[in-house]
């Protein structure tokens, strides 16, 4: 842990915002993604802001899979960025989450750690912010939906990036809270 994130971490009364990219390609998609948005409701030390509708996108990677639907979860919490990416990866094995299966293999759950306050970090098991933030089109509009004024340590503004991300494959289905 870097003194950065210890400083992070003590900052603010409500925690350290952070933003979790959520995606599932395998076992009713939309189901899976309200389960971990309920299962990161239950987090503890941990508040769930806002999040974003869902959006359906074509498969980065392997084409030859199912789409995906994605959404993107902003937090307030007071763990610690490998606590929290820990009780992520809880979550993911709670939902059945095959980590046999390979990189950018089909999945039932994903949950990407985005972005944790203005920490800069990377490390073998902890990259923040997620390195393919700037390029996917599934991460940035939810992202950008959800957080239009965002800052991206070391990317830039979201809604830039977004604007110059081709949204193409990704259709947004609904409203999760409605
Ligand atoms: N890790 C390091 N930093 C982080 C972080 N910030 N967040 C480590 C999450 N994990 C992080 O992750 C691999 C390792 O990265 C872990 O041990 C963790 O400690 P993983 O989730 O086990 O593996 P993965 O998901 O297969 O790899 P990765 O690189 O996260 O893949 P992506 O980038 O998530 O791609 N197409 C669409 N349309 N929508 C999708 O959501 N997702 C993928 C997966 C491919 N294609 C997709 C989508
Ligand atoms: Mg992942």
């Amino acid at each position: 842990m870097s003194e950065r994130t210890d400083r992070a971490h003590f900052h603010s009364a409500s925690g350290v915002r952070a933003y979790v990219g959520i995606g599932s390609n395998l076992g009713e998609p939309i189901e899976q993604v309200r389960r971990a948005v309920v299962a990161m409701q239950a987090l503890p030390h941990t508040r769930l802001v806002r999040l974003s509708s869902l959006y359906r996108s074509a498969p980065l990677g392997d084409a030859d899979q199912p789409e995906y639907i994605n959404a993107v979860a902003m937090l307030d919490t007071h763990l610690h960025p490998r606590q929290l990416l820990a009780a992520l990866h809880d979550i993911e094995a709670a939902q059945g989450r095959d980590r046999g299966a390979g990189r950018w293999a089909s999945r039932t759950l994903d949950l990407d750690l985005l972005v944790y306050g203005d920490e800069r970090h990377a490390t073998e098991d902890l990259i923040v912010p997620h390195p393919g933030i700037a390029e996917r089109e599934f991460v940035l509009h939810p992202l950008s939906e959800v957080a239009p004024e965002l800052d991206i340590p070391g990317f830039g503004p979201v809604a830039e990036l977004a604007r110059r991300c081709d949204p193409r494959g990704l259709l947004r289905i609904e409203d999760a809270f409605a």
